[in-house]
């Protein structure tokens, strides 16, 4: 049966409260307007609800129910009409309050910038990665025997005044070279071929100056394996500086010594600036030190394990400040690390071109 088609026999008995609710819905200014409304009349106890006990006084129960619901249904119909329109009327003064205003200024979203010095560390990474080499750590404080002895530097050997570093005791240092790390690289491959770099941290008792600082960082290189020679160190640090400074960049090995290597080298690359002609980047020269190489001394292969007569290896040891300082013409080392966010944003600025 439709709501308004029923029996109205009874309808007389509702009109007066119907009409009373009715009025103060509509009266109704806010939702707890509402809730009283509610708890009064049409909750389960409420003046409305217990109209429907009377029931039991009357003789046509289906006629006097049908009336009762019709009068329930109406009253529900515009209690909930009124719950929904204080709902729509809250949300629009939310929005109203929310409303955004696109002419006001935007707010400057500020983003990080990468060091140099750490760009500079993951593009040498990314090149030898390139060219089959794996990452390895090793310790920053280490013990005499891997920063010097198994590197052919015995106590008492002149090579060490040049490396001076900070002591803990007796035995245990701060490395002065990420050298330090071939010992324990040897050891762990246990006589097996080795290919590998090690980024880190090194310290030294050096003044700081321009190009020196107490804590400075190295790359080292280290290839162990049957016939390598010279001609492959060569050509690895060739493209090694191809990819870091120009497609057209030289290299060049000066003799130099160190006690782990023979023959040792220094490397020079031709001046990125003025393509060998000289100029204040290269002082005049057309070249720059850009770090030190050389065989592996058969006295460290000895050391750690792998007999002279069938291997053979190269090692480097770069330095990543001297080599972000060529690459941006930074002038002071001591820039680094001075966390001036102007000029991190400047030479991130030019890598990206
Ligand atoms: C060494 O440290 C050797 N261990 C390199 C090596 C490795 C040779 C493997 C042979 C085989 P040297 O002291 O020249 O070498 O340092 C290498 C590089 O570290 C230098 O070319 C320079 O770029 C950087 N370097 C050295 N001392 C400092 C310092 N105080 N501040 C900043 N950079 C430095």
């Amino acid at each position: 049966m439709e709501n308004n088609e029923h029996n109205k026999k009874y309808d007389d008995l509702f009109t007066p409260l119907e009409k009373e609710i009715l009025a103060l819905i509509i009266k109704a200014k806010v939702l707890n307007d509402l809730t009283e409304i509610k708890n009064k009349y049409l909750s389960k106890k409420g003046e409305f609800s217990i109209l429907m006990n009377k029931i039991r006084e009357v003789d046509d129960k289906k006629a006097f129910g049908e009336a009762f619901n019709f009068a329930r249904k109406k009253l529900e119909s515009a209690f909930n009409e009124k719950v929904e329109e204080f709902k729509r009327l809250a949300l629009n003064e939310e929005l109203q309050k929310d409303s955004l205003d696109i002419t006001l200024p935007g707010n400057n979203f500020k983003s990080g910038a990468m060091n140099p010095f750490y760009k500079v560390k993951r593009e040498i990474e990314d090149i030898f990665v390139g060219m089959g080499y794996t990452v390895e750590n090793g310790p920053e404080v280490d013990s005499d025997k891997y920063v010097f002895e198994l590197l052919n530097i015995p106590k008492d050997h002149p090579a060490r005044d040049m490396q001076d570093t900070l002591y803990i005791d007796d035995n245990l240092l701060l490395r002065s070279h990420t050298s330090s790390v071939q010992a324990h690289v040897m050891e762990k491959a246990n006589g097996k071929p080795i290919k590998i770099i090690c980024p880190g941290k090194t310290f030294r008792r050096d003044d700081d100056d321009m190009t020196h600082s107490h804590q400075f960082a190295q790359v080292e290189g280290l290839v162990i394996d049957k016939d390598i020679n010279l001609g492959n160190l060569k050509a690895t640090l060739e493209l090694f500086a191809k990819k870091m400074f120009a497609k057209d960049a030289k290299i060049r090995f000066r003799s130099s010594y160190f006690p782990f290597t023979e023959p040792s080298v220094e490397v020079d690359v031709s001046c990125f600036n003025c393509k060998g002609k000289g100029c204040s980047v290269c002082k005049g020269s057309g070249w720059i030190e850009i770090l030190g190489a050389g065989m592996v001394h058969p006295n460290v292969l000895k050391m750690s394990g792998y007999d002279p007569e069938v291997y053979s290896g190269y090692a480097f040891g770069i330095g990543i400040e001297r080599v972000a300082m060529l690459r941006y013409g930074i002038d002071d080392i001591r820039r680094f690390y001075q966390s001036d966010v102007k000029f991190i944003k400047e030479f991130n600025k030019k890598v990206e071109d």
